[in-house]
């Protein structure tokens, strides 16, 4: 990696905060972002390969076939890993490369792909954090009823301990699903993410399906008694009323519900909240005696994936672009508040043991300086304040076990397609180099000075 500028900046906010001797720092990707090898040795198309291939869905017409090559440059990257200083690595399996159908034969070179990355990152003192379901369904699933479909349970069931007897005892965790509902609702309801269905009623069996897939694996997975620490990433945001109003905070209270409560209730308390129930009404999920008990496992951890907060209006009127309020290349507005805001409550509001940050991070637009680095301040006070949210989480008692960056490298940002940059690694699409931003030095510093302090202190 590139030595640091003298001027590099640092995180002065976050560097300000105490954080534990053992807490973990770390950076994310997933499979069908990066790995790209759509096709190779013996991979089954998933259902983001097939909704790519759609006119129109996706910003820039691209898809996934490439995306940051990290199928064959994977060592290269697990050396640019190793050279930020972190101590952990988020990854996913992709089912389609080691199960192609998602039913009958494994596939040997998939899974042994997965032995290298996981051998590799062991090998170079990082630690293997595995998420099994990062979207990447296989297509011969969605064929036959997808995550509508009861079978499909069982199927996910199958593949997570298959993978967990493969790999369970060199991952130090392993989650079940991320974010699932991102696969619910803008898979199923919206439409704008694979496989592109639109029915409300299919949604929320979707979210159910995805509730009690999660529970059965970690059931399952529990059995085999694995070193493996186990739990579920969620993506959560805490909803603000635009005004004062009492349509605009009755509107937060439901939108709160759909997004947070909606997988918080089952997983911790085992039961759907009632005002999202009623809100459904007709389009409510088929729920089998006993499903509520089968969700509601004890899980090890939960993973937080933040990125902003959300402003509700009953009249839909809100709008960020005219808000004034600093966004993202996304239009997300950024406030760190929100990350200590939903951390804190949700230790309050529910028997949390352990919660992660698994993903936060900010697309901003990066263009690569005359000196050819990518100097992205705008990240860089991103990351600084989020961490320090986090810190301050810490302070009021909130259980945190790590911080995780999204992304280690630009990479397919899903209906965006490469339009959008993630990475605190620049990613050149036409040569395939990778530049580290002045974001990636300053992580690096940070987290190498927090290591300097825990060595100090013992
Ligand atoms: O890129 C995604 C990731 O796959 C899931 N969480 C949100 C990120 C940014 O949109």
């Amino acid at each position: 990696m590139t030595s640091t500028p003298a001027s590099a900046p640092a995180l002065p906010t976050a560097s300000a905060m105490d954080f534990p001797a053992d807490f973990v720092w770390a950076v994310a990707t997933s499979a069908f972002q990066i790995e790209g090898a759509h096709d190779a040795d013996g991979k089954g198309p998933s259902v983001w390969d097939r909704f790519c291939r759609q006119p129109g869905v996706i910003a820039d017409g691209s898809n996934g076939d490439t995306a940051c090559d990290h199928y064959q440059r994977w060592e290269q990257d697990l050396d640019m890993i190793r050279d930020l200083g972190v101590d952990a690595y988020r990854f996913s399996v992709s089912w389609p490369r080691v199960r192609p159908s998602g039913d009958g034969d494994w596939n040997e070179a998939g899974l042994a792909f997965y032995d290298q990355i996981v051998d590799g990152l062991i090998a170079r003192g990082i630690k293997p954090y595995l998420t099994l379901n990062h979207w990447d369904l296989p297509q011969a699933l969605q064929d036959i009823g997808g995550w509508g479909s009861r079978a499909t349970v069982d199927r996910f069931v199958e593949y997570a301990i298959g993978i967990a007897k493969r790999y369970g005892d060199r991952v130090v965790s392993i989650a079940t699903h991320n974010e699932p509902w991102v696969v619910a609702q803008l898979g199923h309801e919206t439409g704008i993410f694979a496989p592109g269905l639109k029915d409300r009623a299919l949604a929320a069996q979707v979210s159910h399906h995805l509730l009690v897939s999660h529970g059965l694996a970690i059931s399952a997975m529990r059995a085999l008694k694995l070193k493996a620490s186990l739990g579920i990433v969620l993506n959560l945001a805490p909803m603000y009323p635009a005004t004062d109003s009492e349509a605009d905070r009755a509107k937060a209270v439901l939108e709160d519900g759909k997004l947070r409560r909606w997988y918080m209730d089952p997983l911790f308390k085992g039961s759907y909240p009632q005002d999202v129930i009623d809100d459904l009404g007709e389009a409510a999920p088929r729920v089998q005696p006993g499903d509520m008990d089968l969700i509601r496992v004890p899980i090890d951890f939960l993973g937080i994936n933040y990125y902003s907060r959300v402003m509700v209006s009953a009249d839909g009127s809100f709008d960020a672009k005219k808000s004034g309020l600093e966004l993202t290349d996304m239009d997300w507005e950024v406030y760190p508040q929100g990350l200590t805001d939903l951390l804190v409550r949700l230790h309050r509001e529910y028997p949390v043991p352990r919660l992660y940050v698994t993903e936060n991070g900010g697309a901003f637009k990066d263009p690569v300086g005359a000196d050819g680095r990518v100097h992205d301040e705008d990240r860089t006070r991103y990351l600084d304040t989020h961490i320090a949210a986090v810190g301050d989480a810490l302070r009021q008692g909130v259980p945190m076990g790590g911080y995780m960056v999204w992304s280690l490298m630009d990479n397919f940002e899903w209906a965006s397609g490469y339009v959008k940059r993630f990475g605190i690694v620049h990613v050149d699409y036409a040569t395939q180099r990778r530049t580290p931003k002045d974001s990636a030095l300053a992580y690096r510093d940070f987290v190498l000075r927090q290591r300097a302090l825990r060595q100090r202190r013992g």
